[in-house]
C-alpha cells in the first residue's frame, strides 16, 4: 500500500528540516512504540549528523513489552541516540527525559548554557500530548489537525532545558509498502485515505501468525482460522455483521478488528520487529535497483532505435 505524503515537497522539506536542526541542540523524535520503524522519518538520521537525538517510543501502553525492549536496543545502535519507552497515560514515564537530554548534550558541550530542544514526529504519534505534559498545561491541541502556528514560544521544562512549543511535523516512510499498511493500521494515516478491508487483511495475517492467542481470546474463537479472510468472516459472524442471505459484511468486520486493535482491546501488540524490517529494507533496495535497471535498459533501447 503506497502512502502519498506531501508529494513534490520533499526537497523543500529537507531544507526546512536542516534549518530547524541548525537551531536546536537536541532533537526529540516521537515514534509510535507499535511501529518504531514505520513511524520514523528517515531524514532525521540522514541530516542530523552528530546532533544528539532522543527517540521517545510513545504509546508503550499499547505495545508489546518484549518487542519494545528489542527496539530500544536496536535504535540505540545509532551513535548519539538514546531511546526511551513512554506513554502520556503515565506521565512519570517521561521523568528521565531531561536527564537524558543533558547527558547526551553536555558530553560534548559547555555546561553553562541552556539546551534547546524540539519535538519532531509524524502525525498522530502524540507530539501535542507530550508537549502539554512537559509544559504542565494545555498549550497544544490534542487529536486534532496541526494548529496554525502562532509565534513560536519556548517552554522551560526543566533546569537548563527549553522546548520550542511548535512541533516539527514530518512524514513517515514512503518507500516501503509494508510501512504504508502498518501506518494505516495504527491510525497515522487518515481513515478517509484507507481501505479498511485491505488493511484488516494485512493486520489479520500478521496477528494470526504472531498473536494468535490474543485473537482467540478477544473474538472467542475455538479454532484459529486458516486465513485472514476467514478471520474476518468469524469476527463478522460473532459481532452480527450480517447482510440478508447470510452474507458477512466484511467492511464492518474489518472496522471492528482495526478499531479494537487501535484502542488496545486486543492486547499489547507491536506490528514490526527489528529483524523483520531489516529483511524488508533489503527487499526495498532490490526493488529500487530493479527499477533503475529497467529504466536504464529502456533508455538504452530508445537510443538504439533512434540511430
Ligand atoms: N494510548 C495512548 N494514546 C496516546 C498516547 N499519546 C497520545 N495518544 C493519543 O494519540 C492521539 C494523537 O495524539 P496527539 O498528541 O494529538 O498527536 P500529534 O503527534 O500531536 O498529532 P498531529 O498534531 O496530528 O501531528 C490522541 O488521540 C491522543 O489521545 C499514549 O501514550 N497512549
Ligand atoms: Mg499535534
Amino acid at each position: 500500500m503506497a502512502v502519498q505524503w506531501y508529494p513534490g515537497h520533499m526537497h523543500k522539506a529537507q531544507k526546512e528540516i536542516r534549518e530547524i536542526m541548525d537551531d536546536i541542540d537536541v532533537i526529540i523524535e516521537v515514534l509510535d512504540a507499535r511501529i518504531p520503524y514505520s513511524s520514523e522519518n528517515p531524514l532525521i538520521s540522514q541530516l542530523r549528523k552528530d546532533k544528539p537525538c532522543v527517540k521517545l517510543l510513545n504509546k508503550m501502553d499499547l505495545s508489546d513489552p518484549l518487542l519494545t525492549q528489542q527496539w530500544l536496543q536496536a535504535l540505540e545502535k545509532e551513535q548519539g541516540v538514546k531511546a526511551l519507552p513512554v506513554t502520556t497515560k503515565e506521565p512519570q514515564t517521561m521523568a528521565s527525559l531531561s536527564e537524558t537530554c543533558r547527558q547526551l548534550y553536555y558530553d560534548n558541550h559547555r555546561q553553562d548554557r541552556p539546551i534547546k530542544t524540539m519535538i519532531m514526529g509524524i502525525p498522530n504519534v502524540g507530539k501535542s500530548s507530550i508537549i502539554n505534559l512537559l509544559a504542565g498545561r494545555n498549550i497544544a491541541k490534542v487529536g486534532n489537525e496541526p494548529a496554525v502556528t502562532k509565534r513560536q514560544q519556548i517552554i522551560y521544562i526543566d533546569n537548563g532545558i527549553v522546548l520550542l512549543d511548535t512541533p516539527g511535523i514530518l512524514w513517515p516512510r514512503v518507500e516501503n509498502q509494508n510501512s504504508g499498511y502498518r501506518l494505516a493500521i495504527t491510525g497515522a494515516v487518515k481513515d478517509t485515505a484507507i481501505e479498511y478491508e485491505d488493511i484488516a487483511l494485512y493486520a489479520g495475517e500478521y496477528l494470526l501468525k504472531n498473536y494468535p492467542m490474543l485473537l482467540q481470546q478477544r473474538f472467542d474463537l475455538d479454532n484459529l482460522p486458516d486465513s485472514p479472510l476467514m478471520l474476518l468472516e468469524e469476527i463478522g459472524k460473532r459481532r452480527g455483521c450480517l447482510r440478508s442471505g447470510g452474507h458477512i459484511e466484511l467492511h464492518r468486520a474489518s472496522e471492528i478488528l482495526i478499531h479494537e486493535y487501535r484502542s488496545g482491546k486486543l492486547g499489547l501488540i507491536t506490528f514490526e520487529t527489528p529483524e523483520m524490517v531489516q529483511q524488508e529494507e533489503i527487499m526495498v533496495l532490490q526493488q529500487q535497483a530493479e527499477r533503475l535497471e529497467k529504466k536504464a535498459l529502456k533508455q538504452a533501447s530508445r537510443k538504439k532505435s533512434r540511430r
